[in-house]
């Protein structure tokens, strides 16, 4: 890192106010923000500046390389003990009849139906079951390995993780344990939704806090295990609470390195108990993910996860610090859908994806799950991709 401004990027700080080019040349020079720095940004950074602050620190991180990868999700239940109130997906037990509950030869079948394709993932999460115990899940991550030992198994936010260990009485550390042994490769970034109390308790008071959110990260991560992190942002929040969410989940990076990537996920408001709030707007989408690439300096990635924020959109916060679109997902996720996203059917093939990178002039990579590349797109015509089942 360059201990002192080049004059090139002198043009990126002059802005009118004093304190977001105090902020400005901090980030220039490579130094960590503080928490009243980020509400800053929010506050006074216009759309223009903190996009080119934070693409300078995407392009400093990752050049043009774009990642995605070739993923799809198995969401076992949407039948959920909790009733969180953004959620349009879930159905409590007592109304099961109108959800869904997959048993372990339904998702098998799922699992078999990718046999053959160059797929790298299964992304497993779904709703807090009561009777979808340790067992079930074990049973099943055993059965996707023997199987297919190769496929990256990313399951579970520690809400049903903290559900299924404390009903089958073991601590976190020994499920986490018991987890990874049975082929849990990586975590998910959900359930984090806002940490901070006076947020959660009003949008999600009765799943897992913050605090054990975190530890079940943490022990992810002393076993050698990788995970992400979310934030639900958009609805009764406020600069604060992000910049409080981001805090938390930037000390414990300090302390582990396990994190990969950063999503913050936009609220939609279809069909649940805060559909009164309006959704937030594409500037203030862009600021959000500009923020989190300037606040999160030890994440080595963020992610905007297109399914929820719409192909447009996603192309367009390239130019704003995010440096990861997920993947393919081929239409196998329903949260969104439910939620009103405009992706009614997720899915997109990677001569799509690969089109939709290289249209805004960035280089498309195929990662896996712990982004080690898989492939490099640039030189790839579209044509060859589409003729070619191996790359698409
Ligand atoms: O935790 C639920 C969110 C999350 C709504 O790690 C909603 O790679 C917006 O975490 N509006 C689950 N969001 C999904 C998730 C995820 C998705 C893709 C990739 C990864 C990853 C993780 O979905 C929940 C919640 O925050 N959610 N309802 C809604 N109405
Ligand atoms: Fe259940 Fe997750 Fe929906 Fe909350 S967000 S009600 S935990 S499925």
């Amino acid at each position: 890192m360059p201990s002192v401004v080049p004059a090139t990027h002198n043009i990126l700080v002059n802005t009118s106010d004093a304190q977001l080019n105090a902020i400005g040349k901090k980030i220039l020079n490579g130094e960590r923000i503080s928490f009243e720095d980020g509400v800053t940004l929010f506050e006074k950074g216009s759309l223009s500046w903190l996009g080119a602050m934070a693409n300078m620190v995407r392009e400093r991180k990752h050049g043009d390389k774009t990642y995605f990868n070739r993923n799809f999700h198995i969401e076992p239940t949407n039948v959920c003990v909790f009733s969180c109130k953004f959620c349009s997906y879930s159905r409590l037990y007592a109304h099961r009849d109108e959800g869904w509950e997959l048993s372990i030869d339904q998702m098998m079948h799922i699992i078999k139906s990718y046999d053959g394709k160059h797929v790298t993932e299964v992304h497993i999460v779904g709703g807090v079951h009561p009777k979808m115990n340790m067992a079930f899940f074990i049973d099943l991550m055993k059965a996707i390995k023997a199987h297919r030992p190769g496929l990256h198994i990313k399951a579970f936010t520690p809400v049903e993780l903290d559900y299924m260990f404390k009903k089958a009485k073991v601590t976190v550390e020994e499920g986490m344990r018991l987890a990874h042994e049975a082929g849990l490769d990586s975590l998910p970034g959900g359930g984090a939704e806002i940490f901070h109390p006076d947020i959660r308790k009003q949008i999600c008071e009765d799943k897992v806090d913050a605090e054990g959110w975190l530890h079940i990260h943490k022990a992810a991560h002393e076993l050698g295990m990788h995970s992400n992190a979310t934030m639900l942002y958009g609805h009764i929040e406020k600069y604060e609470h992000r910049i409080d969410h981001m805090e938390r989940l930037r000390q414990l990076q300090d302390q582990t390195g396990g994190f990969n990537t950063f999503i913050p996920l936009k609220f939609r408001n279809k069909d649940n108990d805060m559909s009164y709030i309006p959704e937030s707007s594409v500037v203030e989408d862009m600021k959000m993910y500009a923020v989190a690439r300037l606040y999160m300096d030890n994440f080595p990635h963020i992610k905007a996860y297109w399914p929820m924020l719409g192909r447009q959109n996603a192309q367009l916060s390239l130019s704003f610090g995010v440096n990861d679109i997920d993947g393919t997902i081929d239409d196998s996720t329903k949260i969104y859908a439910m939620a009103g996203s405009e992706e009614q059917t997720p899915a997109m093939n990677t001569a799509q994806l690969v089109t939709l990178i290289k249209q805004v002039k960035r280089q498309p990579v195929e990662r896996d799950t712990l982004y080690n590349e898989v492939r490099d797109y640039t030189d790839v015509n579209i044509k060859e991709i589409e003729v070619n089942p191996l790359l698409n």
